[in-house]
């Protein structure tokens, strides 16, 4: 029975790839950072740079919410509405999110008038 090491050999080999294969693609999720407070201000930053255009993609969200007073919500195309730290909250919220083609607004819902950004998914 010489056939059992050489299969034994092949589905570790297997194993192997699935593995590296979906650790790549965790990796590769970009990382968006976004703030409300302290005072009246509010970003969304991706390698510390303010965004103003992405691809079309999954992206992880991270809120950093460091006012009571304020919070994080972000609008988007097709009735795309999610409040991602809501105002009485203070602390680190994270979400992962598809976003798709199309004009996205962040903004504090206590503020909204002059605490937002605009960004756009192309
Ligand atoms: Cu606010």
């Amino acid at each position: 029975m010489r056939k059992y090491p050489i299969l034994l050999f092949v589905v570790i080999a297997t194993s192997a790839v699935l593995v590296a294969g979906a650790s790549a693609t965790r990796s590769a999720t970009p990382t968006l950072i976004g703030t409300d407070g302290p005072a009246y201000t509010i970003s969304l930053k991706l390698n510390g740079k303010a965004v103003k255009s992405l691809k079309a993609g999954t992206y992880k969200i991270v809120i950093h919410d460091k006012a009571s007073a304020h919070g994080w919500s972000l609008d988007g195309p097709h009735g795309f509405a999610r409040d991602i730290s809501p105002v009485p909250f203070i602390g680190t919220k994270t979400v992962t999110l598809k976003l798709k083609a199309g004009s996205y607004k962040f903004y504090c819902p206590s503020h909204e008038s002059f605490m937002f950004g605009r960004f756009t998914v192309k």
